[in-house]
């Protein structure tokens, strides 16, 4: 059409300079037209003029026109005619004109229609202001071109390249339409339809152009590739004219899979081949690969092989090929293997197992189809109410622990049973104990080896640890306890694999000596005096065995046995330092020693005189007032002859210078806050100095002593004398008196002076004086006070193995005599000794004496 309308511009652009000079006419109309023989053309066309008023008065239609010059006038075939007084000339009656335009029609059209046509058109001007005729002429050329058949139409592809699925717009166009032939524009795809098409339909008749049009819009496919698309022109049905195209839709390669057997399900062992086939590609395809399960394999040619296939070989395969456009899959195809079970493994959850816990037991057996029935076997043993492919065991004991097989079975038979596999059941250790390895009683500070058995245990037991009553230590299996103490706490263990268990506790047993041994005063409970009943008791807080004895001691020496001490009636000779000794078969406990102290009234008085007895006048001597009490004296009275209170509190009473009249007897009395005790009177004796003696008259004195002595010594030697005879009978209890008497001359009588009653004499009377000293054995003093009848039996019991004697000894009187006795002459003189028991002390003076012995 824009062929035409340049043209027509063209044309105008050439008639141009025809009409210049002349009012402007406008012509429309489609340059050429299209029409085939038999069909009609319509030619749509107007026109226009600048000035108004203009009236068209002829209209004529020629066919191939040519100027006349001559006549100034266009010859040809008038095909219309029309004049100003509306006479008309249609040629065969087959042209018509519009009124208002020039459109125009020929129906039919023929084939001598084909050429150029002249619309010749006149104009009348209006006879205004009457002068000059105004008139108007135009020549307007168009072409028909009518084809003997009709003509195909054009048809177009959009986009050139069309790929598969990809928006397709075919254009069929064809250059005719006419209102009175009515002509369909018709798709077709061969032997194929079109999938969801969409097809525009256009027809245009104006004066810029004149066709009827068809858009097909669709997505190609692959298999449209090569096919032929074509647009029919049908006119009632019949058609004209087509036009064809062949289709290139660009696609993937498309690919063809076949397996044989067909249905992929083979037996292990059977032949198996895959072919791949390109159905199609374009462009060309480049070379096949095969994949399986997703993974390319080896394999580049078009056939695969599984010549024996097995198990590994089921999956799910398929080819591929690509090209420009991409790349094309085949189907899939999935490949199944039927098999009897594989020999089967055994899986158990979890292993190992604790004791109590759940335990999941699978059978695993690749089976195709998967296997139905199932044997299990427990230690070879058939479990018959099991037949599933897992089972569970809710609470696993030892008992089940064990190795498990099993069997699986489909309809292509059974498979082996395999390994199989072990349920380890597993428990912390069982049965633990503490054992003493000593076989005999433990005692105290033993080294005691322990161990901590077990019955069983699974897994291992890696460690064991101990405990004294509070906190664990990790030790070993044995331990050694070194010197246990008595009080050691019972004793626990634990073995432990991945748990622990404890023993219970066990108790050693210690045996040790007792404990705690004390002494104990029962009565009385507060100070002892003499004579109480005392009671003393061992005690101890503990003993293992408890088969115990008592001893007691008195200063480091045993007394006695029993648990008891007891003292009926207590003498200060039962003070001391008492202890207690407890004994089991373990051992001896000693207590601390105890001091036992007894109180008790003064006892033993004597008064003792320094330097004796016998002292001259004008010289010193000192009394001592002697005596044994508990608490000790601090208050001494002394008395003299007279019983007079001497007034001296002191223990010892000096008497400086002495006189003659303080011979005389004295005594002292004592007391403690426990009683008073008074002593036997001593006499004491002073004699005259030389001095003295010239004062006095000699008076026979000496005499009175002779007397005296003779008269004891002789009733007392015929008392021996009996003794004697009688033997040991009497030797207890003579031990008081025994005496000795010398003598040579006795001149005479014992003066005897008033208390003087021991013996008296006079000491210097004549140079040949002879004296004798009659001493007697001491004697206990008289006792006051409550000293109690044990305390009697230590003296006599010295008394039993010491000697008493008396020793008549001449006494040297050169000190205070100046006529001093010859010694040598001394055989006149006689002593005597008088041993009792034969044993015993002897005078520590010897010299210059004889005795004389008398044995009994
Ligand atoms: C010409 O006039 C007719 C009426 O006489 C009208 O139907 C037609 O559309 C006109 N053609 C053009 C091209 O204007
Ligand atoms: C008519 O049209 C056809 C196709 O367009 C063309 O081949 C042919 O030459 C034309 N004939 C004339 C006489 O112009
Ligand atoms: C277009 O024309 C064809 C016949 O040529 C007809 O079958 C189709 O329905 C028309 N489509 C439309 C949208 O008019
Ligand atoms: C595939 O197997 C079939 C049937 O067994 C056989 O006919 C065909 O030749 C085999 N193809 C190839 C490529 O081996
Ligand atoms: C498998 O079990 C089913 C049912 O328990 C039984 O009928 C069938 O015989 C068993 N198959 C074999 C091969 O034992
Ligand atoms: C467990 O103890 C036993 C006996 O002592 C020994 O034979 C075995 O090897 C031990 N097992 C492990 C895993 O240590
Ligand atoms: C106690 O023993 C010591 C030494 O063995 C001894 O000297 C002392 O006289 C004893 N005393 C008594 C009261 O037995
Ligand atoms: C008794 O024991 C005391 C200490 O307790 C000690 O001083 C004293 O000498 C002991 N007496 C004897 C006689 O052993
Ligand atoms: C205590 O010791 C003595 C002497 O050692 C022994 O004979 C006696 O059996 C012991 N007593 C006990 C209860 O073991
Ligand atoms: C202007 C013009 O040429 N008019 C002519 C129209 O046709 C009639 C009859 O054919 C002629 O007489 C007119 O002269």
């Amino acid at each position: 059409m824009h062929l035409l309308g340049f043209g027509l511009l063209l044309l105008l652009w050439q008639e141009y300079p025809v009409f210049c000079g002349s009012s402007g006419w406008t012509f429309k109309h489609p340059q050429t037209i299209y029409a085939w023989e038999g069909a009609c053309v319509w030619i749509p066309c107007t026109y226009k003029n600048q000035e108004e008023q203009m009236l068209l008065d002829n209209f004529t239609l020629y066919h191939n026109p040519e100027y006349d010059k001559d006549i100034k006038e266009f010859k040809g075939t008038v095909l219309y005619k029309k004049t100003d007084n509306s006479e008309s000339f249609s040629y065969q009656n087959r042209v018509k004109k519009a009124e208002e335009n020039c459109t125009l029609s020929i129906n039919p059209v023929n084939i001598e229609d084909s050429g150029k046509l002249g619309m010749r058109v006149t104009w009348g001007g209006k006879k205004e202001k009457g002068d000059q005729e105004k008139a108007d002429k135009w020549m307007e050329d168009l072409y028909l071109n009518v084809s003997k058949t009709p003509f195909p139409p054009e048809l177009q592809l959009l986009p050139s390249e069309i790929k598969e699925s990809e928006l397709v717009t075919a254009t069929c166009l064809l250059h005719f339409s006419c209102f009175e032939y009515d002509i369909q524009l018709h798709w077709s795809l061969e032997e194929l339809d079109l999938a969801s098409p969409t097809i525009e339909n256009f027809t245009s008749l104006s004066t810029d152009n004149i066709f009827t049009k068809s858009m097909l819009k669709f997505k190609p496919l692959w298999t449209h590739h090569g096919k032929t698309l074509s647009c029919r022109v049908l006119h009632s049905s019949k058609v004209l004219s087509e036009k064809t195209v062949q289709l290139d839709v660009k696609h993937r390669p498309k690919l063809k899979i076949e397996v044989n057997p067909r249905e992929a399900i083979v037996m292990k062992g059977d032949f198996v081949n895959m072919t791949c086939q390109v159905t199609s590609s374009n462009p060309e395809h480049r070379s096949i690969s095969w994949l399986k399960n997703g993974i390319p394999m080896k394999e580049k040619q078009p056939t695969l092989t599984l010549p024996k296939v097995t198990k590994e070989k089921q999956g799910i395969y398929f080819c591929q090929a690509s090209n420009a456009v991409g790349l094309g899959k085949s189907a899939e195809v999935n490949l199944q293997v039927l098999y009897a079970p594989e020999p089967s493994t055994v899986q158990i959850h979890p292993s190992p197992a604790k004791e109590g816990k759940s335990v999941e037991l699978i059978c695993v057996s690749l089976a195709n189809p998967p296997a139905k029935n199932y044997t299990w076997h427990h230690n070879g043993d058939k479990i018959l109410e099991e037949t599933e492919e897992k089972f569970q065991i809710s609470s696993v004991s030892l008992e089940h622990a064990g190795r498990y097989s099993c069997l699986a079975e489909n309809i292509y038979g059974h498979g082996q049973s395999g390994q199989g596999a072990e349920l380890d059941v597993q428990y912390p250790p069982k049965k633990v104990t503490v054992v003493i390895q000593n076989s005999t009683p433990i005692r105290e500070g033993d080294n005691v080896k322990l161990f901590c058995e077990y019955h069983s245990s699974n897994p291992n037991v890696t460690r064991f640890y101990w405990s004294l009553g509070s906190s664990w230590n990790q030790i070993f299996t044995q331990v050694w306890f070194y010197k246990v103490s008595w009080d050691t706490p019972p004793i626990t263990c634990k073995a432990c694999n991945e748990w622990c268990s404890e023993s219970s506790s066990v108790n050693l047993d210690v045996q040790y000596a007792p404990r705690d041994v004390k002494v104990l005063q029962t009565t009385p409970s507060s100070e002892i005096r003499a004579g109480n009943r005392v009671v003393l008791q061992c005690d101890f807080s503990q003993s293992r065995p408890k088969e115990v004895q008592f001893f007691w001691k008195k200063n480091g020496s045993l007394l006695q046995e029993g648990r008891e001490l007891v003292f009926n009636s207590i003498s200060p000779e039962d003070a001391g330092n008492y202890s207690c000794s407890i004994n089991n078969s373990i051992g001896e406990t000693m207590s601390e020693i105890r001091r036992l102290q007894v109180l008790y009234a003064p006892r033993r008085l004597r008064v003792s005189f320094t330097p004796g007895d016998r002292v001259m006048e004008g010289r010193k001597a000192a009394l001592t007032c002697e005596s044994d009490a508990n608490p000790p004296v601090v208050h001494y009275t002394w008395f003299d002859w007279n019983n007079q209170d001497l007034q001296y509190n002191g223990r010892t009473l000096r008497l400086e210078p002495l006189q003659i009249e303080h011979s005389g007897s004295y005594r002292c009395q004592v007391s403690n806050r426990l009683g008073t005790g008074e002593s036997p009177p001593s006499t004491l004796t002073v004699y005259y100095s030389p001095e003295s003696l010239g004062r006095r008259a000699a008076i026979g004195i000496g005499s009175c002593l002779g007397i005296v002595i003779l008269a004891i010594w002789g009733m007392k030697f015929q008392q021996h004398r009996k003794r004697a005879r009688s033997r040991q009978g009497a030797q207890e209890n003579s031990s008081s008196q025994s005496f000795f008497v010398q003598n040579k001359k006795v001149r005479r009588a014992p003066l005897s002076e008033g208390p003087h009653s021991l013996g008296c004499y006079n000491p210097v009377i004549e140079d040949s004086i002879s004296y004798a000293a009659l001493r007697f054995p001491e004697m206990d003093a008289p006792r006051t006070g409550d000293a109690g009848t044990s305390e009697m039996q230590g003296p006599l019991a010295n008394n039993n193995d010491t000697v008493t004697y008396s020793v008549v000894q001449k006494r040297h009187v050169g000190d205070y005599e100046n006529v001093v006795p010859d010694l040598s002459e001394d055989e006149g003189i006689h002593y005597s000794e008088l041993v009792q028991f034969g044993v015993g002390e002897r005078s520590r003076v010897h010299e210059d004496v004889d005795y004389v012995t008398l044995k009994q």
